[in-house]
């Protein structure tokens, strides 16, 4: 098995599971100037999961580590994945989010590989089109980040027609966990509500919170993805909760958590707001269901719960 993005939340929660099932996992990492391995450190040292270095802007060193590794499965995780800053870098999110999926299935074209790909698609990519959004869904992105996703996912559909390959599309709602990046809403606002209960922080500073997601735990969503690949037929299949929320009641129920009115700590900066906002993201993930016998187990309250006391027990030792 090969996993892009090997050092991302996703990855980490997939390779644990794929290890448990008894695979051996690769990983692509990126060179980067500080250590970002944390994730996967625990994996590194039980010598099932081996990492190399690659880029997905490196055609190159994709085609080698395809050669090299000659997987039965790729999954590809890897993208740069925060839509705020995809408007600042709008054309290297195209290289990496878009157009690396090209990239691999061209690799896999060229070298005549008949594994299985999986391509991590993003809700992102349904924008403004109103809720709720399933596979019949018009994509409508409205973020440089949407629009790259789009390309891949109909790349995706396209090689799965014109080719015959094994190329299937997660189309995932936001996941989260104790592991998210600590620039996304969710783990920012869990992250300071614990420091200013421990007197470390003063203040939260937040963009648009009337936005609505659909929110659940990024380990319900990685079994979701080992299910997709592992269905007799390639598809593609919506993954969500099916209930949305602000970010605003979000920020509620983690302050009220720790018995703190979220709004006595609220600065707003529009710093954090985007050019153009993806107001209401909400599944409907019957398919998945139906077919898959997929479900959550974590609820709304329990990811919350989770997140918080993951990160009391970080900040508090
Ligand atoms: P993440 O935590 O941000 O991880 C992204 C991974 O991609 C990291 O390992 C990152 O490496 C790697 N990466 C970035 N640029 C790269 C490059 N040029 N070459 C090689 N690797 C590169 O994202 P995630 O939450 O795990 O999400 C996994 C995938 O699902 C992403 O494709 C994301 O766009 C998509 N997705 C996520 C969600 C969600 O709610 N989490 C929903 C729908 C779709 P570094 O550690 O070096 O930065
Ligand atoms: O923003 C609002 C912001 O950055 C959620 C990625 O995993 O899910 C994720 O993208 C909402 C937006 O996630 C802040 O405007 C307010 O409406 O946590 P986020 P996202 O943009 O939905 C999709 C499905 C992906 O595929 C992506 O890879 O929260 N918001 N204030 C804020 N957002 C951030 N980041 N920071 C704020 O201060």
């Amino acid at each position: 098995m090969l996993l892009t993005g090997i050092t991302g939340q996703d990855s980490s929660y997939l390779a644990e599971l794929l290890i448990e099932k008894g695979c051996k996992v690769y990983g692509l990492q990126r060179r980067t100037s500080t250590i970002t391995t944390e994730r996967i450190d625990k994996l590194l040292e039980t010598g099932q999961l081996e990492t190399f270095y690659g880029d997905l802007a490196d055609a190159n060193s994709i085609i080698r580590l395809l050669t090299k590794i000659q997987p039965d499965e790729i999954y590809n995780m890897g993208s740069m994945s925060h839509v705020r800053v995809s408007f600042d870098v709008p054309e290297y999110t195209a290289q990496v989010t878009g157009i690396a999926p090209l990239r691999i299935l061209e690799g896999m074209r060229s070298l005549g590989m008949a594994c299985k790909y999986y391509q991590a698609s993003s809700s992102e990519c349904f924008g403004i089109s109103p809720a709720p959004q399933n596979e019949n869904t018009p994509m409508l992105p409205q973020s440089p980040y949407g629009i790259a996703k789009l390309f891949a996912y109909f790349t995706v559909k396209a090689y799965r027609k014109g080719y015959g390959f094994f190329a299937t599309n997660g189309i995932l709602f936001n996941h989260e966990s104790p592991r998210r990046g600590e620039t996304f809403v969710t783990k920012k606002i869990v992250r300071a509500a614990v420091k200013i209960k421990l007197g470390k922080q003063n203040k939260v500073t937040l963009g648009n919170l009337s936005a609505k997601r659909d929110w659940g735990h990024a380990k319900d969503y990685m079994r979701a993805v080992y299910l997709i690949m592992h269905h007799a037929e390639p598809d593609d299949f919506v993954v969500a909760s099916g209930i949305h929320h602000s970010v605003e009641e979000f920020a509620v129920k983690v302050f009220s958590q720790l018995g703190l009115n979220f709004y006595d700590y609220l600065e707003t900066s529009p710093d954090y707001y985007r050019p153009n906002e993806v107001p209401d993201l909400l599944g409907d993930s019957t398919k998945i269901r139906n077919v898959l016998g997929w479900k959550p187990t974590y609820t709304f309250e329990s990811l919350i719960d989770e997140m918080v006391k993951s990160c009391w027990e970080e900040e508090s030792k």
